[in-house]
């Protein structure tokens, strides 16, 4: 476990593009943000409080469809995160469904700051439609994304190696930046921030 401290705090919450907020540090710049995206239940709100070192600053469940707004926080003065609604779980309600598409559309090319899209993917799934078309969507929108591969501790040595290997044949990119990740099991926190600092820097040049 990194010993990195961790100054975290809620924004706010937002559902249409006037409603995002500015969030900048004491200077007044505006920070980067990092945008946590996936599938319902993958694990996008408890990565969030690991990264934070946050017990529960950010809502999650056991229970699909937990995150159904935009949820913007700060990170140590350094990096804003954006926790977003997941997709594609049947039993949430169609009218949320409907709203999912243009609000992530809306999120994902208007907001300015943006910089790198987390995306999750269940280390014990191999991607489906849903999945391969929002990583093309981001490929075409040349955002810096990281493959974070969740719940590792599901899986065994040798099953890890495999999933991962198929997952990325399925994305077609092996070059895809990943990282394994795993809450209960303490796994990945500090790989993900160097590499997320890696492509802000990177983005910001
Ligand atoms: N075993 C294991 N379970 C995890 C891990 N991360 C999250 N979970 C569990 O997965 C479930 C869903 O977690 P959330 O963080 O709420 O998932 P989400 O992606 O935010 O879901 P939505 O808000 O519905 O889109 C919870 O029961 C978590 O405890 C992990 O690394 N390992
Ligand atoms: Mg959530």
């Amino acid at each position: 476990m990194s010993n990195e401290t961790a100054h975290a705090k809620f924004i706010t919450t937002a559902l249409l593009a006037k409603d995002y907020p500015q969030i900048r540090n004491q200077a007044g710049k505006l920070l980067p943000e990092v945008a946590v995206v996936g599938r319902s239940n993958v694990g996008k709100s408890s990565l969030l409080n690991h990264l934070f070192q946050a017990k529960s600053l950010v809502k999650t469940s056991s229970t699909p469809g937990k995150t159904q707004t935009l949820n913007f926080f700060s990170f140590n003065q350094e990096i804003a995160f954006a926790d977003l609604p997941g997709y594609g779980y049947a039993k949430v309600p169609q009218a949320m469904k409907k709203q999912w598409g243009p609000m992530m559309q809306t999120y994902l090319e208007s907001r300015q700051t943006l910089k790198v899209i987390l995306f999750l993917l269940d280390i014990r799934r191999i991607p489906n439609e849903e999945d391969q078309k929002l990583m093309e969507w981001i490929a075409f929108q040349q955002k810096a994304a990281i493959l974070v591969l969740t719940k590792m501790d599901k899986v065994n040595q040798s099953e890890r190696k495999k999933n991962v290997e198929n997952i990325l044949t399925h994305f077609g990119a092996a070059n895809l930046h990943h990282v394994l990740y795993s809450v209960p099991k303490n796994r990945g926190r500090k790989e993900l921030l160097a590499m997320i600092r890696e492509a802000i820097r990177d983005e910001s040049e």
